[in-house]
């Protein structure tokens, strides 16, 4: 058998790809020095993966900014806006597309996310009379620099239907996939190019067969392929799947004229029987086997028992060892973290870690395991400890978790009950204002905690710091009228980390970065084991801005859906259970803020929406527990008391009934830059609670004035009663500065006074 890589993280063991980008965007380097460490990273990356004894190591998977931009440059997909006249793409204006530019008031591509994944792309916009022409040679160019530094690389693509599937067309008339007849000549000449300078493989990305795909896309795979096959007939295609089985779409990926198949074995273990007996002989598979979506050490004996047979019947030479799906999701080297704990380590695999994993399968398939007798020993040792560890299992967690009752899911009365409790307890104005929790992240303020993480600030001292950034904010917020504050979350790094560093069952990587899109990074926490909250996380800091302030200051908190989704979670207890784990701890954390005399807690579920798995059938099931977890967090309060969520980055329309269900009192949802457009699902469901569509876009530098925003609330109030709107921003401030902050934040109280005033006159 051979092994493969479907692609290796880009961004560098150091973030040296980050360090690079910034550097040159901010201007304090050069595009030849951007472009050196590129090639750096480059190079050591199939160093590292050739050393490893990768026999198909990727080329193309390396990418400046993101790979489905790269495949837009490549196919000459480049708006009008950006005036490009046809000729090489420069970096000025692939950088523009990537992240707009101020100075050529040009803005960015759309951005969202890959798939179930937490990396976001740039959404491929088609003009309606797009023509396509190679405009960049970056996949034979990297083919051919790696050929020069002595690797055999497997290019990788972007695959022509699912470049199309991820397009929006801006005629919304028009579908993408209609584009796909002009679209294949340009990757038919550069799989000719590649073909030529003497690769034998070629990987196409083609994950939308994870999805369900209607007729018109299953006849757009039937044409691509036959057209490639065609056009150039010696070379191999890898048909390459991911992020789920094929599904209702075997027989047809089985039908194309590829000489090879992955399959991603992670999530759909059950297909290797069913494409082993459909399979014709001579088709090449590619079995994903080790895990790219989450860093546990595979069990590589049982691995071995399962495979062993497939290539017994097929022959070696028909077998390729592979993970799931590319390692661009999993952190890239186990051996730098130092600070683990010893035993934890033990059961975690990296990208690094998981291509040796598959060496030592390939070693045990070819020459039997004997050959890997102390690997495979130790892989069995790994799994057995973990499994058998005390540190993953604590008795009481799972005893409260046998002990959840229904009631425990559902608040006290229904919502026209508690409101008329809440608005007795709290006495809101009409269009009440709030915000969203975080205020602007400053470079005083980072630098603050950066200090105390060395040691060179101390705790003491830190505290006084973040005391006196809560007060001016609460002092602030109180100035310019805003109705219900925030303390600004001035304490927290990132709202996953900031929790799971004080819940117990998680875990914390010094290197684990994970690209989130271009140059930004996340390190996703670890949940290993029962999850459980040994002491209070934010009550001190709710309670210490409530101390100032006569104004209710809102407790706000990362729902467990979203605690879930943004970590690396344990593979050997259903994700469901995991999430009501996290659920409960925050129970405790929601009634620890009421106690104190919090009367109003944010539970923030921006990943809800995200977490849908791939395939509509499965959508109702995940819901289902997601919106039960929600609510076990929430419901354990008194009707007085308001639970508010927050949710970006959703389209609404086919989950709406679900937001319902989570029944909280008030939801605030990013809805500004469709200038409302995503309300329009609350407003046909008819929405029964309380909801602020935000109305100031935080994504952009600009300050909107005041008659902007009283049009977006005019447009809301068309639809929504008054007395169900709120006024708020989209999302949290914390990327903002404060010179745009405060008087967007003005803006936003006097608009919603404007709107008082109106309602006050009607009859
Ligand atoms: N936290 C986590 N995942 C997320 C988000 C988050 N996924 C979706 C969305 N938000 C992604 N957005 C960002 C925005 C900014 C950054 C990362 C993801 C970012 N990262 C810093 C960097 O790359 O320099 C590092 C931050 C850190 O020190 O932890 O700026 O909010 N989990
Ligand atoms: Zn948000």
């Amino acid at each position: 058998v051979s092994v493969g890589s479907l692609g290796f993280p880009r961004i560098g063991a150091k973030r040296e790809l980050k360090f690079a980008l910034e550097d040159f965007w901010s201007g304090k380097a050069s595009a030849a020095t951007l472009l050196e460490v590129a090639r750096g990273l480059r190079r050591a990356n199939w160093a590292k993966q050739h050393a490893l004894g990768i026999t198909h190591i990727p080329s193309n998977d390396f990418s400046l900014y993101d790979h489905v931009l790269d495949t837009s440059v490549m196919v000459g997909a480049i708006p009008a806006v950006y005036g490009w006249k046809g000729a090489e793409v420069s970096l000025e204006l692939y950088f523009a597309m990537a992240r707009g530019s101020g100075s050529m008031g040009l803005p960015a591509l759309e951005m969202t996310k890959w798939f179930d994944t937490n990396y976001h792309y740039m959404v491929p916009e088609l003009e309606p009379d797009q023509v396509f022409q190679l405009a960049s040679t970056k996949p034979i160019d990297e083919y051919l620099e790696a050929k020069a530094l002595g690797y055999e690389t497997r290019p990788v693509l972007l695959g022509p239907v699912t470049y199309l599937k991820l397009a929006k067309s801006k005629d919304k008339a028009l579908n993408p996939l209609d584009w796909l007849e002009r679209l294949l000549p340009v990757y038919a000449e550069v799989l000719r190019r590649l073909h030529s300078h003497g690769a034998k493989w070629v990987q196409m990305d083609e994950p939308v067969l994870s999805l369900d795909l209607d007729e018109a896309s299953q006849g757009a795979f039937r044409k691509a392929y036959t057209a490639l096959a065609e056009a150039v007939p010696g070379l191999n295609l890898l048909l390459t799947n991911y992020f789920g089985g094929y599904g209702d779409n075997l027989e047809l990926a089985l039908s194309l004229p590829v000489a090879g198949m992955h399959l991603d074995l992670v999530r759909a273990p059950g297909e290797l029987d069913l494409v082993t007996q459909k399979a014709p002989a001579e088709l090449t598979l590619s079995l994903g086997v080790i895990d790219g979506r989450n860093v546990w050490r595979a069990d590589l004996p049982a691995i071995l028992d399962w495979i062993e047979p497939v290539v017994e019947a097929r022959g070696e030479d028909k077998v390729i060892l592979a993970p799931s799906c590319s390692l661009l999701h999993v952190p890239i080297d186990l051996s730098l973290e130092t600070a683990l704990d010893p035993e934890l380590k033990g059961w975690l695999a990296f990208a690094v870690q998981k291509l040796e994993e598959l060496s030592v399968l390939g070693r045990a398939l070819n020459q039997g395991r004997g050959a890997a007798k102390d690997e495979l020993a130790a892989s069995a040792a790994a799994v057995a400890a973990r499994r058998s560890s005390p540190k993953i299992h604590d008795p009481r967690v799972q005893e409260r978790l046998a002990r959840i009752t229904p009631e425990m899911t559902r608040r006290k009365s229904p919502f026209p009950v508690r409101r008329e409790a809440q608005q007795t307890h709290l006495g809101l104005p009409l269009f009440p204002t709030t915000t969203i929790g975080s205020f602007p992240q400053t470079g005083e303020v980072r630098k603050a905690r950066a200090a105390f993480s060395k040691g060179e600030l101390s705790a003491a001292d830190y505290t006084d710091f973040l005391k006196s950034k809560v007060e001016e904010a609460v002092r602030w917020q109180e100035e310019i009228g805003l109705d219900v504050l925030v303390h600004g979350e001035f304490e927290r790094n990132d709202m996953v980390q900031y929790f799971a560093e004080q819940l117990c069952g998680y875990a914390f990587t010094q290197h684990g970065w994970v690209q989130s899109y271009g140059s930004r990074c996340v390190r996703p926490p670890i949940l290993f084991g029962d999850v459980s909250r040994p002491r209070p996380m934010t009550l001190e800091w709710a309670t210490y801005a409530q101390s100032l302030t006569s104004k209710p200051v809102k407790g706000m908190l990362t729902g467990p859906v979203t605690m879930l989704q943004w970590s690396f979670v344990r593979d050997d207890l259903p994700r469901e259970q995991v999430c009501r784990q996290i659920a409960l701890a925050l129970r405790d954390e929601v009634a620890d803020l009421e106690r104190a005399g919090i009367r109003i807690i944010q539970i923030d579920e921006p990943a809800l929406r995200e977490g849908l798995p791939l395939r509509r059938a499965e959508w109702d099931g995940y819901l289902a527990w997601a919106v039960e977890c929600f609510r076990l967090c929430a419901s354990g309060v008194a009707d007085e008391t308001q639970v508010h969520t927050h949710m970006c980055y959703s389209e609404f329309n086919d989950i709406i009934q679900f937001i319902g269900d989570m029944d909280a009192d008030v939801i605030s949802i990013e809805a500004s830059r469709s200038k409302m457009e995503l309300l329009e699902a609350f407003i046909s469901y008819r929405y029964p609670n309380q909801i602020g569509p935000g109305i100031y876009d935080i994504h952009s530098p600009r300050v909107p004035s005041v008659a902007e925003l009283v049009e977006l609330l005019e447009k809301a109030q068309k639809h929504l009663a008054p007395d169900q709107i709120w006024v708020n921003p989209d999302c949290g401030l914390k990327t903002r500065k404060w010179e745009e902050v405060k008087p967007a934040l003005a803006n936003l109280v006097e608009a919603a006074q404007h709107l008082r005033k109106q309602s006050e006159s009607r009859p």
